[in-house]
């Protein structure tokens, strides 16, 4: 099959998700074509079957907003034609469904007939899609792909009660590469960041406010009071100052270590006790799934999709949201026993594994197969 991928480039799970969606499509025989402003950060596109197409969005004074979605589904038509692309799979609804509307229609203008599938990962429904401004595009868009797909349950009943939508919407889970995170292993340097008796917290995310890096925080404090421990905090964005300043506030800044954005998360998971996740709301939770394939147990919010992922009690703990007391007598129960930290270790393994890419690939193998269906009729 010839596929065009339309995602974010940036480290958000959509854009991993859709990367890495990418990578095991082109290693199975497909050709894939990439397209969006900037190479995706976990894609290296010198490999076979894999093409990369820069959306290039010129310019020009008149324009408070650059039209990025005009520049983006003239790229789409484009490529279409160019590569003879069989399907365009959309990651993430804005503005990529509406994007991906446009050029389909474009293209049915020429007699070319693509059939669109799309992926709604979260934020693009919950947090944004849902707001009155951009809700009836979103909907719009949402009814006109001819398949749609969401990362859970959650977000597909949360889809079909905010946006109205009444449409099927299929779910599939993110996934992980489990044989990855087993090679990693070998080569695990705990050692650089800890002493022994310490223990090591770790947080992923994008420092935007559904995050709550601040009770990650507030969480640590209350651990490092009982228990010799070190907190990796991975990621960048707009609270990552706040969090900072909270620690020396707090007067625990010796033993948080602030390592920025990085494109090699399970280095730091593979030698992590514990992660926390005790976000606003999560689709999925994808920073949780991968700490799990590293078997790192997570205490997290029960919310969105999240108790989907984490079993409570078994692969970690799920707690109300902002009760960073819970969460913090949950990872000391777990910091504090060793012989209860190991077995929830394996249970957070095993239960990834469940989340295995060879289990979800052929999941959107079989959409793709349904939406050329649709065309065909
Ligand atoms: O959570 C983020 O900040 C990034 C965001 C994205 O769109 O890139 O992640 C969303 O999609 C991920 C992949 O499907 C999910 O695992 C995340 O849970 C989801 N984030 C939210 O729902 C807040």
């Amino acid at each position: 099959m010839r596929i065009g991928i339309v995602c974010y480039p940036t480290f958000g799970g959509s854009g991993v998700v859709a990367t890495e969606l990418g990578i095991a499509l082109a290693q199975a025989g497909h050709q894939v074509h990439f397209m969006t402003y900037k190479q995706p950060v976990r894609l290296n596109a010198l490999q076979p079957n894999i093409q990369f197409h820069e959306v290039y969005v010129p310019e020009y004074p008149l324009f408070h907003y650059q039209p990025y979605e005009l520049a983006l589904s003239s790229t789409l038509v484009d490529m279409v034609k160019l590569h003879k692309l069989d399907l365009l799979h959309v990651h993430y609804a804005i503005p990529h469904a509406y994007a991906a509307y446009i050029a389909k229609q474009m293209l049915a203008e020429t007699g070319i007939y693509i059939p669109i599938v799309t992926t709604l990962h979260g934020s693009d429904i919950t947090l944004v899609g849902s707001h009155p401004f951009y809700k009836p595009a979103v909907t719009f868009s949402i009814n006109q792909s001819d398949v749609v797909t969401s990362v859970s349950q959650s977000l597909c009943e949360d889809t079909h009660r905010l946006l109205g939508v009444k449409r099927e919407i299929n779910v599939v889970p993110n996934f992980i590469d489990i044989l990855k995170y087993d090679k990693l292993r070998e080569d695990c340097k705990r050692s650089m960041m800890a002493e022994p008796h310490e223990r090591i917290v770790t947080h992923v995310s994008n420092f935007r406010p559904v995050k709550r890096v601040q009770d990650v925080v507030r969480i640590f404090k209350r651990i490092v009071e009982k228990q010799p421990a070190k907190l990796m905090m991975v990621g960048d964005g707009p609270d990552r100052k706040m969090a900072e300043d909270l620690c020396a506030e707090l007067k625990i800044e010796d033993h948080v270590v602030f390592l920025g954005n990085s494109n090699d998360v399970y280095r730091i998971l593979c030698f992590s006790d514990l992660f926390l996740l005790p976000s606003q709301t999560e689709s999925f939770g994808l920073a949780a799934l991968e700490a799990m394939a590293a078997r790192t147990p997570v205490i997290c919010s029960n919310e969105g999709g999240l108790p989907e992922v984490v079993q409570d009690g078994v692969s970690g703990y799920l707690t109300p949201v902002g009760d960073t007391d819970a969460m913090a007598s949950k990872a000391l129960s777990l910091l504090t026993d060793l012989d209860q930290l190991r077995t929830f270790k394996e249970a957070a393994y095993h239960r990834a594994k469940t989340f295995d890419i060879n289990h979800v690939v052929p999941m959107y193998l079989d959409i793709y197969e349904r939406a050329l269906a649709c065309v065909a009729r």
